[in-house]
């Protein structure tokens, strides 16, 4: 490293010390925390995302949000040039970063890292593309990480505005593909791919064109985040006829970020979000995340306050149930797929949050199932060992991933199918269903409005009201729970979270206490994203579920010690 990349890293690292009494750490989905933590973590982060983009001479995105949390917090996460989650291999060195105590230690670390992976300052420019989300603090945070990108000689910050989490993604992604990458690129993509799923999957109906085509309404919760605005103005973009989409806490009506609305409000609590009433019963409803990586549907019953949740697990049903459908159509009298013997992998990919039902249900349906732990950086790793993996955490976020090579089989396929077919077969309509498909779901991460239109797309497709699609199975009652606890990290998980291998003996506690309910399942983990250990319960009644919640909580307060905060 050169003198002047030294003394610029030094001059503008003084300038950012860490917050006294705060480690903070690479957590599910980057760092997090109260926003008035966070100035020099951010402006860390740019360091590091500035390197990895060094490193890999690709475009690389830095993203200031707290998804979910409540809005006096906020963060900070890094996509690598796929649009993927940073490579885990690089989260060590990034909390080395965000710990350093001091601005000659904050150097010594960027050297020893730097030569570990060998990566040369020669002055090359490089891209960072900073988005945010609505937060207050995102205007001071976006200035941190600026300056963190510009101590890297060569490294430019391109501010990309207020964005969905999926749209930063969505653009690294873009731009390193040299593919045209800017907002207006994406929501052009996501309304002409929906325009295009909805002629393949209407228009192309076994049966007729017009059967399905309904006017429909559809109210979606935008959490006053960001989401909401976005989808007003795709909204103007689908300029849709046979839907009719309502949106809802968009923000624009001044109500505060994640507050009783938003979709970890509604999975979690599973009760009517704020500015949803009588008004809503009985008609289709969508829930976002603050920063639209997550998507639930709902309906509002007349008699209470309690929603009915269709969550992650079930929008992972539907896209399953969809795509075996297409896949058994190809495959069907296909003298031309048996031919060439190749046989798509389909993985389903959960996480030991998804309630039992739905993992039962996805195996009778033939599937292959993989649980691992949580977090989107592990189960979208999973599911890019399939031909197509499809993957979803309950509380909504995910995606259908299709590997290159099947895309290439499904095309050719598709040209070979309308070669020989006089008009357009059964198989031929299927092929160009799924390649419709895989161009609205976005590729690079869970994205809620992209699933949202795809949901929409499925459920007409086949005729399927929103109780229709909930009935493909039953959840059995759940319950989450958070403990605080003095140290999180006293609690040391295997097996995809579902074993407790520290401290020595909660196992085999919550192992018994589990044995005492009826269909009981019941893990803890430490969460990645607050400072508590999750508890989740699982049994044959929701009283049941309560109860193992609340005694397995119990056991760890009492292995663990409560917090003193
Ligand atoms: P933690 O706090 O590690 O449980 C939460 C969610 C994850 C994921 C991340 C990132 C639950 C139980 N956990 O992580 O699934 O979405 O936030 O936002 O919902
Ligand atoms: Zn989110």
């Amino acid at each position: 490293m050169e003198e002047a990349q030294r003394s610029l890293l030094l001059s503008s690292a003084a300038r950012f010390p860490p917050p006294e009494g705060a480690r903070l750490s690479y957590g599910t989905a980057g760092f997090r925390a109260d926003a008035s933590l966070l100035r020099s973590t951010v402006f860390r982060a740019g360091i590091l995302a500035a390197l990895r983009a060094l490193k890999t001479r690709s475009v690389i995105g830095l993203m200031i949000t707290a998804s979910h949390n409540k809005v006096s917090d906020n963060g900070v996460k890094i996509s690598d040039p796929s649009g993927e989650m940073l490579s885990q291999d690089w989260e060590p060195f990034a909390d080395s970063l965000a710990a350093a105590p001091t601005a000659d230690r904050l150097l010594e670390v960027v050297a020893e890292f730097a030569g570990l992976q060998r990566i040369e300052f020669d002055g090359g420019k490089v891209e960072v593309l900073v988005g945010r989300d609505t937060r207050p603090s995102g205007p001071s945070l976006l200035e941190a990480a600026k300056l963190g990108i510009g101590s890297i000689i060569g490294a430019v910050a391109v501010d990309v505005g207020i964005l969905t989490t999926p749209q930063l993604h969505w653009m690294v992604r873009a731009s390193n593909r040299s593919t045209q990458a800017s907002e207006f690129d994406y929501l052009e993509q996501l309304s002409r791919s929906f325009r295009l799923v909805s002629w393949c999957l209407m228009d192309l109906i076994p049966g007729g064109s017009e059967s399905n085509k309904k006017n429909d309404k559809l109210v979606v919760d935008g959490a006053n985040g960001v989401g909401g605005e976005k989808l007003l103005v795709l909204k103007e973009m689908l300029n849709l006829k046979d839907l009719e989409i309502e949106v809802w806490n968009s923000g624009r009506e001044g109500g505060v970020l994640n507050e009783g609305v938003g979709a970890d409000f509604v999975q979690k609590e599973k009760v009517v979000p704020s500015g949803f009433g009588l008004q809503d019963v009985g008609i289709r409803c969508a829930s976002l995340d603050g920063d639209a990586d997550r998507l639930v549907y709902f309906t509002v019953p007349s008699y209470s306050n309690k929603i009915e949740l269709v969550d992650g697990d079930k929008i992972l049903s539907l896209f399953a149930v969809f795509i075996k459908e297409q896949l058994s159509i190809l495959n069907k009298e296909a003298g031309a797929s048996t031919e060439d013997g190749y046989q798509p992998r389909i993985g389903i990919v959960q996480t030991a949050y998804a309630n039992g039902a739905s993992t039962d249900y996805l195996k009778q349906l033939g599937l292959e199932v993989v649980l691992t732990p949580t977090g989107v950086k592990y189960l979208h790793h999973k599911a890019t060992q399939y031909d197509i993996g499809i993957y979803f955490e309950a509380n909504g976020h995910g995606t259908i991933l299709f590997s290159e090579p099947f895309l290439h089989w499904l095309d050719a396929k598709n040209s070979e199918l309308s070669s020989v077919a006089e008009g357009c077969s059964e198989q031929q309509k299927a092929a160009s269903r799924l390649l419709a498909v895989s161009k609205l779901i976005n590729p690079a991460v869970g994205d809620a409005l992209s699933g949202m239109l795809l949901v929409e797309a499925i459920l007409q497709y086949e005729g399927w009201s929103i109780h229709r699609w909930s009935q493909l199975y039953h959840d059995l009652p759940s319950k989450q729970l958070k403990v605080k606890v003095a140290d999180r990290t006293a609690v040391v998980t295997a097996n995809a979270e579902t074993e407790v291998v520290k401290p020595p003996g909660i196992q085999e506690a919550i192992n018994a206490e589990t044995a005492k309910y009826p269909k009981g399942r019941c893990f803890i983990r430490p969460s990645g994203t607050e400072d508590v250990i999750r508890v989740y319960a699982e049994a044959s009644t929701q009283d049941a579920a309560d109860s193992l919640a609340n005694s397995v909580a119990q056991l760890v307060d009492k292995f663990l010690g409560h917090s003193s905060s």
